[in-house]
């Protein structure tokens, strides 16, 4: 027995996997971060290291996360090595009790420390736990290649944004009701984009980085990756219609979209329909 044999870093492992599959993680792009349940926290601490690495300071302080322990992918680590070795290219981290900094635990083995956007993951972590109840365990940062190629056509609006992939498949409006928001080209790994990101995730589970990625939210594995993909799934679709050349003869209207959320019991966020 050892670490990578708890099931929720085979759930894990599984998730960056699946992501590498998808061809979302090109190089080192992308990042997983996950909230250990408490239990999950007790199976994992036989075989945490026996001296815990530095404190290292975030950045930016949540009360909500003070003593919580999150997995994380390596800062320059690649996606595609996860499932070969991932206790060099994951770690587990404990944050500390002022809910200011973190320190590795296990995993990282060759050296490294979590994914630069580890500011923004935490903080986005911190305003999800809020908006959901403490529900919220998964943050997860893509690069889709057909979502970001609609960076550069559509206006970077998160209602143009969420009436497009809504209509651009069935399924979206029941598995995005509250739509996705839309955050302008940033520098990446910087505060900016992690303040801009958390204004969004207060209302929305996904904020598209423009000319860059997607970011989402989600309870567990399967249902954060399972946002990502439809999300990506939906773009593609309208890529793909938009490439036959003649634009788009018929969709699914707004009073459909009512319909759908209607029938299947979800909220679909009004002010963005006509
Ligand atoms: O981790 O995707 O946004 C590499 C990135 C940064
Ligand atoms: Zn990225």
């Amino acid at each position: 027995m050892s670490m990578t044999n708890i099931e929720v870093i085979q759930n894990y492992i599984r998730a960056c996997d699946d992501g590498w599959l998808q061809g979302w993680h090109e190089r080192n792009g992308g990042n997983l971060t996950y909230r250990l349940t408490t239990k999950e926290v007790v199976q994992c601490r036989p075989f945490m290291n026996a001296q815990a690495g530095e404190w290292v300071d975030i950045g930016v302080k949540a009360d909500n996360l003070a003593g919580e322990y999150f997995l994380s992918t390596g800062s320059g680590k690649y996606f595609r090595n996860v499932i070969l070795a991932p206790q060099d290219n994951i770690c587990l981290v404990e944050i500390s009790a002022q809910g200011d900094a973190y320190r590795i635990v296990w995993g990282l083995e060759k050296g490294g420390r979590p994914t630069s956007e580890f500011p923004t993951h935490f903080m986005n972590h911190s305003v999800r736990k809020t908006a959901t109840d403490g529900a919220a365990r998964v943050i997860y940062h893509a690069h889709p290649a057909n979502l970001i190629a609609l960076t550069y056509v559509l206006p970077l609006t998160s209602r143009d944004f969420s009436r497009v992939l809504w209509k651009s498949a069935t399924e979206c409006p029941v598995v995005f009701p509250g739509g996705v928001g839309v955050v302008p080209w940033m520098v990446p790994g910087g505060s900016e984009i992690a303040l801009a990101t958390c204004e969004l995730m207060k209302e929305f589970e996904a904020a598209v980085w423009s000319h860059h990625g997607l970011f989402v939210s989600g309870n567990d594995f399967d249902l954060t990756f399972g946002l990502m993909h439809t999300i990506e799934k939906a773009a593609q679709i309208y890529v793909l219609a938009m490439s036959m050349g003649q634009g788009i003869r018929q969709t699914i209207e707004d009073d459909d979209l009512r319909a759908i959320a209607r029938d299947f019991s979800v909220t679909i966020r009004e002010e963005f329909l006509d």
